[in-house]
């Protein structure tokens, strides 16, 4: 069993993660001790970068990943997007604020958006030796429903599923959220390479 630190300290992430890999002779365990790195990155993908490279200090894996992720939507030019998780305090303000923000825009196509995962696999050294940066479409609801997942996944409509991400079952999201996508080309590449 391959062991990989997870540069995270969101538990959901590291369920859908390890979900997500169930067929694989891998497990993705959280940093020892706290950890609270500074996500100081311009985009999803530099962040990523900034929490492998703190993870790498805690633990003592062959490999480190990181998944930085969040909501981006259309008309607000992608935002809250890589301030995700800092768009309120907690994640009942965030998904509050958000439908305050576009109550002004009653219609779908005006409600256009989509979750990033960017995640950043790196050696124990540091070096990079994999990463990729995928996309799960669909449109912010007007209230939320469903009471799965975690975060924003209330108001997101997953267009392909026609059912928000709260709504889908575990293995539902497992086989088509975003963080999905950019698990499985890791995946793909741990498979060949380790
Ligand atoms: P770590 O930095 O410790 O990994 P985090 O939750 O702060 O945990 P991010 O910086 O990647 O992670 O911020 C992601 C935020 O975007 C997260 O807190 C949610 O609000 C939202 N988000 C990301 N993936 C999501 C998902 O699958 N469903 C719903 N919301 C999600």
């Amino acid at each position: 069993m391959l062991k990989i630190t997870l540069a995270t300290s969101n538990k959901h992430k590291v369920d859908e993660i390890n979900l997500i890999a169930k067929d694989y002779d891998i497990e993705f365990v959280l940093p020892e001790g706290d950890f609270d790195p500074v996500e100081d990155g311009s985009d999803f993908l530099q962040n990523a970068y900034c929490k492998v490279k703190e993870a790498i200090k805690t633990g003592s894996t062959k490999y480190y990943l990181a998944d930085d992720s969040g909501l981006c939507v259309d008309c607000l030019d992608g935002a809250p997007g890589i301030y995700s998780a800092r768009f309120a305090s907690n994640p009942k303000e965030r998904i509050d604020k958000l439908l305050d923000i576009l109550k002004d825009k009653p219609n779908k196509k005006d409600r256009c958006a989509h979750f990033t995962c960017a995640m950043v696999l790196c050696d124990k050294k540091g070096k990079v030796v994999f990463q990729t940066q995928k996309k799960c479409f669909g449109y912010i609801l007007d209230k939320p429903i469903g009471e799965g997942g975690f975060g924003y996944d209330p108001i997101f409509f997953v267009e392909s599923e026609k059912m928000s991400m709260a709504q889908l079952s575990k293995e539902q999201k497992a086989s088509v959220s975003h963080r999905s996508l950019a698990l499985n080309e890791v995946l793909s590449w741990l498979v060949k390479n380790y």
